[in-house]
């Protein structure tokens, strides 16, 4: 215990009381201080848990044997946005590409709250118990705005997300839609080469995501609710015929002869739209993810498609196709980028404001005077 010495300061007030004292601690022990550097040497250094940084040949080992944890590793490595992660992500890619291509790829989209989640999870522990690897993935380029999607989505696939067989990864975040479509595209390559026999891409029916998933996938399926024919006049004609199949869900309980009313009525819009995939009849169903009625049934009908296709070879060419458009849309970003960030642009396109704000130039002069900026600066 340290000694104190007390003593009153000599500038207390007069009359000052007891709370005028102050204090003089004893200085530090040598002889201690040099106990406890000795004991401090002597103590074992704590095991440092330092991730090992893996070379890109680890990270194809690791992903082709399919350990989840290089798998998941290797996944946020192409989703980086660093430039370093950028370049190894690319390597790991180029060389994974030759196990990639096997598995079945089925989108799944509709409007929050249809059961695209909840279907995934019926399905996939179908899929599971019959031997099948299962890798889901979900696509949200509104992420970081409705962040509470990915949260639910884990919740929902409760059991899926515990069985060895199936690997869920959310959307990855954040960033532009060409972001998210490459981030998404090469999770499914990675996913692919770790031996995932079935990719399921779940994505919300608003926007432009689901034509991204449709130009990532095979087979794209719509999960619609039931409803009163007015509803059905509500969903976009092009939105229906980007579908291979459409899913009347929660066809359970009361809702049950509503989901079959509707299916017909779908089933006849159907009959006037261009199907998505040539040779192909695109048709309704109904399931529900409670009873688990007509879900495997979904699955019978990818199986027939994924079959037909391959004996036609519209299989083949459709991924080459979207491969092809998918490298023309990220020169087109990239080009459409560069441009955009060039000074000299960029002052081209004020004066262009102005002059259309303040009616001075028509559009057509305008749009003139900007390429002719953007020509002057390839150019150089
Ligand atoms: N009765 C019934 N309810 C269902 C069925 N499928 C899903 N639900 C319920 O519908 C709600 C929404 O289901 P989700 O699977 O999360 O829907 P989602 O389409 O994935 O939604 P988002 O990811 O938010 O776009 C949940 O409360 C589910 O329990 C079904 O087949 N029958
Ligand atoms: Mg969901």
């Amino acid at each position: 215990m340290a000694e104190y010495t007390t003593y009153r300061p000599d500038w207390q007030p007069e009359g000052a009381g007891e709370e005028f004292a102050c204090q003089v601690m004893t200085g530090i022990d040598e002889k201690k201080l040099a106990e406890r550097a000795a004991a401090a040497k002597a103590a074992p250094v704590a095991k440092q848990y330092v991730r090992r940084q893996l070379t890109v040949d680890d990270y194809v080992e690791g992903v082709l044997k399919c350990d989840r944890t290089v798998l998941a590793r290797a996944i946020t490595m192409v989703e980086s946005n660093a430039p370093q992660h950028f370049a190894l992500g690319q390597e790991i890619i180029q060389k994974i590409l030759p196990y990639t291509g096997k598995a079945t790829r089925v989108g799944i989209t509709g409007v929050p709250g249809a059961g695209k989640s909840t279907f995934i999870e019926a399905l996939g522990n179908l899929l599971c118990d019959k031997g099948h690897k299962l890798a889901v993935l979900a696509v949200d380029p509104s992420s970081h705005v409705s962040h509470g999607s990915i949260l639910g989505d884990k919740t929902r696939m409760e059991t899926l997300s515990k069985r060895p067989e199936a690997f869920i990864r959310p959307s990855p975040s954040g960033g532009t839609l060409g972001g998210v479509t490459r981030k998404s595209r090469e999770t499914m390559l990675l996913c692919e080469a770790a031996g995932y026999d079935t990719i399921l891409v779940e994505t919300v029916g608003v926007g432009q995501s689901e034509t991204t998933v449709r130009s990532m996938v095979d087979f794209f399926l719509y999960v619609v609710l039931t409803g009163a024919g007015d509803d059905l006049q509500g969903i976009k004609k092009g939105v229906m015929e980007t579908a291979d199949a459409i899913l009347v869900n929660k066809a359970d309980g009361e809702n049950k002869f509503r989901a079959s009313v509707a299916r017909a009525e779908y089933e006849q819009i159907l009959h006037y739209l261009r199907p998505a995939t040539e040779g192909w009849t695109t048709k309704a169903y109904t399931s529900s993810s409670v009873t688990g009625e007509g879900v495997w049934e979904i699955w019978e009908v990818v199986e027939t498609f994924m079959a037909q296709m391959r004996r036609q070879g519209t299989l083949e060419t459709r991924r080459q196709q979207q491969a092809l458009s998918w490298v023309y849309q990220m020169t087109e970003e990239q080009i459409r980028n560069q441009i955009l960030a060039n000074p000299n642009v960029v002052a081209c396109m004020e004066k262009v404001r102005m002059n259309i704000v303040n009616s001075t130039m028509s559009a057509t002069a305008a749009a003139q005077m900007l390429l002719t900026a953007i020509e002057a600066e390839l150019k150089k």
